[in-house]
């Protein structure tokens, strides 16, 4: 009986091949399931290898999560001291604050002082030279809560004393906000025109020019100078400008 197998070694086509095949047959088998058993090893190994990188990932996310978590509590401990230390220097403001007060009246109760302290005495008055800087309208407010007003300059003398006292632009008391050109005092006062100390400039030009450059609503406050130039004289400037500024109150007695 004849029967025909074929792979791809061998051809079978006799009877007497047939035992012969039957073996190679045998043999190719066994062959393949040891390759697929070698494939499944290999499988597995890969697998296994995956699996730990895994784990591997997620540990590593989980150390991650852990020390962003950490790291959020620390910046959120960090904003409350902030604002604890903050609350802190504010009210250790206000203590030095009253304090000054306090000394300030028992100096003038016991006529131990003219001028508060940080002022300078001149003519009567008192002085108060800022190291800050605000715009206009803040300096005016805050020489109100320091017990004064922004400088108001009556004379040549005043205007000599002030301005020997300043190195930079500083604000005055002195303003065109309600009706442009009409330059007045914070005590409403206008300016008396032979007292005054406008920079008034070689080639003709001089203050105040409400210079409308920058800013059409033009300049509506006067300051000492302009920047660290001029500071003898008096120029019109931005209101919103912040300068250090001159406080003025009468002197106890
Ligand atoms: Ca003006
Ligand atoms: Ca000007």
């Amino acid at each position: 009986m004849d029967a025909i197998y074929s792979n791809s070694e061998i051809v079978c086509s006799t009877t007497a091949s047939i035992n012969k095949c039957s073996r190679y047959k045998g043999q190719e088998t066994l062959k393949k399931e040891v390759t697929v058993h070698k494939q499944i090893k290999v499988l597995l190994i890969v697998l296994s290898v995956c699996l730990v990188f895994a784990f591997g990932g997620v540990c590593t996310l989980a150390i991650l999560l852990t020390h962003a978590t950490h790291f959020n509590v620390s910046v959120s401990d960090q904003d409350n001291n902030a604002t604890d230390y903050k609350a802190q220097f504010d009210a250790l403001h206000n203590q030095h604050e009253e304090t000054l007060r306090k000394l300030n009246r028992l100096n003038y109760s016991t006529g131990c002082a003219l001028c508060a302290v940080h002022w300078v005495h001149s003519g009567g008055k008192c002085y108060y030279f800022s190291k800050v800087k605000m715009n206009w309208t803040q300096s005016r407010d805050h020489c109100v809560t320091l017990g004064g007003h922004l400088v108001i300059i009556n004379s040549k003398t005043e205007q000599d004393f002030v301005t020997s006292n300043v190195k930079v632009s500083h604000w005055i008391g002195l303003n065109d906000l309600d009706t442009e050109g009409h330059w007045v005092w914070v005590n409403n006062q206008p300016v008396n025109d032979s007292v005054e100390f406008w920079i008034k400039r070689e080639n003709g030009i001089r203050e105040p020019d409400n210079w409308t450059k920058h800013h059409p609503d033009g300049e509506d406050c006067a300051g000492l100078g302009r920047s660290i130039r001029d500071t003898d004289f008096w120029s019109d400037a931005y209101c919103f400008l912040e300068k250090r500024f001159v406080c003025e109150a009468p002197a106890a007695v």
